[in-house]
């Protein structure tokens, strides 16, 4: 039998990941495949690139230029209006030769508070430094609102060997941190590269369902401790 200070040890190691959490990398071919759909949001903003810009409010980046719909475009299956495995008729987020690091900043005082939520998906990679055409080495990383790491994930190999537009490699990378989020980063081996549905919004936080049953089981524990010592 585990004696309950442990297993009370291991419930607050558990409860502690709900504090920043890493999701991803997971398949994404529309916005409603996002873990973050269905969520409870003050404000929630989807670049996804359609309107030819990037223009939600308070979101800026380091590098990068939209590709329009083309033999070079790789965007999120759905948004040219069909999810049929194929993303060349919509628009991305291109690195355009000039980074293999793009960094999504979020402005507080256009927000009004820093996301809670922030995410993106990586949707292509053409030559790598690794020398495998069309799978790259990612990596990607969120910062709380002090700048500080929340940590990540990666380096891993994402690709599908081709730049024809494909979707089944396309990877959702997202992270949730209750006091804020001020910027993500996604790097590859590459300057060659698409990302696109960079997504933001802020929930108020509220107790976690797993912070009510840390409590329920401090007080189990407490009794059974009366228990024990009577
Ligand atoms: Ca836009
Ligand atoms: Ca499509
Ligand atoms: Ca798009
Ligand atoms: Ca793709």
């Amino acid at each position: 039998m585990i004696p309950y200070r442990l297993m009370l040890a291991g419930f607050l190691t558990a409860g502690a990941t709900f504090a920043a959490t890493l999701y991803g990398p997971t398949p994404y071919l529309r916005a409603s495949d996002s873990p973050f759909a269905g969520g409870v949001f003050s404000y929630f903003h989807l670049e996804d690139f359609e309107d030819g810009a990037l223009n939600t409010p308070g979101l800026s980046a380091n590098a990068g230029i939209v590709l329009a719909p083309g033999v070079n475009t790789d965007s999120v299956d759905e948004d040219d209006g069909a999810v049929d495995g194929f993303g060349q008729n919509g628009h991305s987020w291109f690195s355009n030769a000039s980074t293999t690091s793009f960094t999504f900043t979020f402005n507080a005082a256009v927000l009004g508070n820093l996301p809670t939520h922030a995410g993106l998906v990586w949707t292509d990679v053409g030559a790598t430094l690794n020398g495998i055409f069309g799978l790259g080495l990612v990596s990607f990383e969120a910062f709380d609102e002090n700048g500080a790491s929340l940590g990540g994930y990666g380096p891993g190999f994402h690709g599908d060997g081709s730049v024809a537009g494909g979707a089944s490699e396309d990877r959702f990378f997202g992270f949730y941190n209750a006091s804020g989020i001020s910027r993500i980063t996604i790097s590859v081996d590459s300057a060659d590269w698409e990302v696109d549905n960079i997504q933001y919004g802020f929930a108020d936080p509220v107790p976690e369902p797993s912070t009510i049953a840390l409590a329920s089981l401090s007080l189990l524990a407490l009794a059974a401790r009366r228990f024990i010592t009577k």
